[in-house]
């Protein structure tokens, strides 16, 4: 009577298995487009213009990770506050949000703040392709550099309007050595106080403070030449091209008081195509200088960000 038993149990237990193995792998090609992120929002030490200072990193890293998905996927972000003393939100925005409210994000609008040492799951649909961004809505975490981007692409199947053989995400971002605890304040105060010009304008979180990338082609330049090696947390984004191909440029603006211009100079390329020989010009392997100079009104207030571009260039 035994045996007969413990067969039929075995089989049921082999049974139980294949269909374990069976559900999982439908499980896994359900999920293609989601994408599942967990993340750890935490202060830390991090010089994002050559100053040391304190930011807002996620996982460890400032700016915070770039989202990629297709249009129609979801989106899930399981996103805990090791803040210690201040609740956290992340805002997706320009994401509609549709039929997921509660997920967009906006302390005290849509959710209570996640307390420091709670734990929230951020599940969306992103039904749009296009450039978008997230940040923190709760108070000035924004200013303190909690953000990051979030690509859509086209969905599966469809094709994006124009080609393009490379891509480069740029975050541009305004940043104070003062804390935006004295942003808020001055900002609150009756008179306003106005924090005044920020002390570095950046790109991808990265921009140069009390020097110039570009003081040794000024002969008039009162800051000094700035000293990179190319490690530094705050050594310039560099944008690597190719020759002759064409790249789209993805910008997100994610100051919180800043309104920017952003300019893409091309002179000085012009300048090596006029002087060097075109062969000598496909040699350039790095590219030459392009600038993109932000200048503010007042003389000692000069912002620069030097962005090494090879444009396509129309012969
Ligand atoms: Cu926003």
């Amino acid at each position: 009577m035994v045996e007969p038993f413990s067969r039929s149990f075995k089989g049921l237990i082999i049974w139980c298995i294949l269909l374990y193995m069976i559900q999982c792998s439908l499980a896994t090609s359900n999920t293609t487009g989601r994408h599942f992120h967990k993340w750890e929002v935490a202060y830390m030490y991090w010089s994002p213009d050559g100053v040391e200072n304190v930011v807002m990193g996620i996982n460890g890293q400032f700016p915070g990770p770039t989202i990629r998905a297709r249009a129609g996927d979801i989106v899930h972000v399981q996103l805990t506050n090791k803040l210690h003393t201040e609740g956290v939100v992340i805002h997706w925005h320009g994401i509609r949000q549709k039929g997921t409210p509660w997920a967009d994000g906006t302390a005290s609008i849509s959710q209570c703040v996640i307390n420091p040492g709670e734990t929230f799951d951020y599940r969306f649909t992103v039904d749009r392709a296009g450039t978008y961004f997230y940040h923190g809505h709760y108070g000035m975490q924004r200013s303190a550099g909690l953000y990051g981007a979030l690509i859509v692409d086209v969905a599966e199947g469809e094709k994006e309007p124009f080609h393009y053989d490379g891509e480069f995400d740029l975050l541009l971002s305004d940043w104070w050595h003062q804390s935006v605890h004295h942003q808020e304040v001055g900002l609150s105060s009756k008179p306003m106080r106005w924090i005044g010009e920020p002390q570095a304008l950046l790109v991808n979180g990265r921009g140069q403070y009390g020097c110039s990338m570009v003081a040794a082609h000024y002969g008039n330049s009162s800051l000094s030449q700035c000293n990179i090696t190319g490690n530094e947390q705050w050594a310039p984004y560099i944008l690597h091209v190719d020759p002759n191909k064409t790249y789209r440029i993805r910008i997100a603006s994610t100051t919180a008081l800043a309104s920017l211009n952003l300019a893409i100079g091309v002179s000085l390329l012009l300048w090596q195509q006029n002087f060097d020989s075109p062969s000598h010009l496909h040699e350039l392997g790095l590219a030459p200088l392009a600038l993109c100079l932000l200048h503010h009104g007042k003389e000692n207030l000069r912002f620069e960000t030097v962005m090494l571009l090879f444009c396509h260039i129309i012969s």
